[in-house]
């Protein structure tokens, strides 16, 4: 190719023949130039104009008709998930007939508090800009937005001070690594986010611990504090002392990135170990755990809470991929679908043994499900605002992913009083 082309570009001999005179040399010079100018163009335009990064902004809003009740303490409450969807709704309301349209994200309540006889909404706020962005101006026309908003704000009375403050993106991991049930794609107010494959990656499921003796992998278990970690109360047949057991996080069992000792053991008073009733234990860690935004926990549903047959679910864990094989090292993650307790005491399936404490979920095809080694770990469901919540602990079944044969879980709503009376949570 080289060789082909220098021949042709040889300039023919001749008395006052310069290489700056051939009209093909010349020909090409231009057509370089223009190309170079051309393409400097579109990357100037690309970056001034479509190159678009993420701003997050915080913002306070003081309801003024809304009374702080302690039923706003727990994300889980209906009144918290209510309130929080209709903040939610009217700031997305506002910007989306604003000129910023093209530029709102997503805004999501953080927190919320009481305030005098009201409640104060924390909420972040997630922008799309182009680099060329100006930061005062921008913050102040979103300020207007939210200032027009104040006076068409539904039913909601809301204080006019309404003031945001640009927050980075780190900020914005450290809000929600504070906040349970929180997990990376709604941590950068991601648009959707599917799960996809079976093999975890480090972050998704942040609650999730490995429960070892001797750096040996034996059960999965769910970091709901700072100190505590719910699991089955199966896990410690074998070996029921705290000494023996360590606490790991992270998705590799090999590596994993922090590794706690258990300081006690609280096995439910009445576990039946022949039923698998009441399969559920509380562990005290040695050790504060410092949350991160791959450490951190998944939230409690409400003792009522409904848990409605045929809405989605997902097991995690490190247990064996079939019936009698080995636990895998890096976190897995199944798909599956909450089976009513009547179904699942059909005779073609449980025929009984399937108590009101339990609850099943999988395929009616099989394929998904827990196994062995997975127990003790969370089977979690995530609400309309993209909150995930412990709904069960992975307990028994009849060998792994047959049809008709789901995996059966401890029905966290059933024991929310026993884990609030073991733990003050
Ligand atoms: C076990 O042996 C086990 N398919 C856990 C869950 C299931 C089966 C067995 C559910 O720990």
């Amino acid at each position: 190719m080289t060789l082909s082309f220098s021949l042709i570009l040889r300039p023919v001999r001749g008395p006052s023949t310069s290489r700056f005179q051939n009209p093909y040399v010349i020909c090409l010079i231009v057509i370089a130039g223009v190309i170079i100018l051309a393409v400097t163009i579109a990357l100037l335009i690309h970056f001034l104009a479509f190159d678009q990064k993420a701003y997050f902004y915080r913002s306070t809003f003081q309801i003024l008709n809304v009374k702080y009740s302690n039923q706003l303490d727990s994300p889980a409450t209906q009144e918290y998930r209510s309130l929080s969807e209709k903040i939610e709704s009217m700031i997305t309301k506002a910007f989306k007939e604003s000129n910023l349209r093209n530029q709102f994200v997503r805004a999501h309540v953080v927190k919320i508090r009481q305030d005098g006889n009201g409640v104060r909404a924390d909420v972040v706020m997630k922008f799309r800009f182009t680099r060329n962005y100006n930061g005062a101006t921008m913050k102040s026309r979103i300020e207007s937005v939210l200032h027009q908003m104040l006076n068409n704000s539904g039913n909601l009375e809301i204080n006019h001070s309404t003031e945001i403050t640009s927050i980075t993106d780190q900020d914005t991991v450290n809000i929600f690594t504070n906040a349970c049930g929180v997990r990376p794609d709604l941590m950068t107010l991601s648009e959707e986010r599917i799960i996809g494959g079976t093999k975890a990656e480090e972050g998704d499921w942040p609650w999730q611990v490995s429960l070892q003796v001797n750096n040996v992998h034996h059960c999965g278990g769910i970091l709901i504090s700072e100190v505590w970690i719910l699991t089955a109360a199966h896990c410690f047949r074998s070996y029921p002392e705290p000494y023996q057991w360590t606490v790991n996080f992270g998705i590799s069992t090999l590596l994993p990135k922090l590794r706690v000792r258990v300081r006690t053991i609280s096995v439910h008073n009445n576990y039946n170990p022949i039923t698998h009733e009441n399969d559920i234990a509380a562990v005290y860690l040695n050790q504060r755990v410092t949350f991160t935004k791959n450490i951190h926990t998944v939230c409690l549903p409400e003792a009522t809470q409904n848990i409605p047959p045929g809405s989605t679910a997902y097991v995690t864990g490190w247990g064996s991929r079939r019936y009698i094989g080995n636990a895998v090292t890096e976190l897995e993650q199944g798909r599956v679908k909450i089976i009513s307790n009547e179904e699942c005491n059909g005779p073609a399936s449980y025929n009984g043994a399937v108590f009101s404490g339990m609850l099943c979920a999988g395929l009616p095809q099989g394929g998904v499900d827990a196994c062995q080694g997975d127990s003790g770990g969370p089977l979690v469901q995530e609400d309309s605002r993209r909150i995930w919540f412990l709904v069960g602990i992975v307990s028994w079944g009849y060998r792994c992913g047959l049809p008709d044969k789901p995996g059966v879980y401890t029905r966290v709503t059933t024991y929310r009083n026993w884990i609030t009376e073991k733990t003050g949570i």
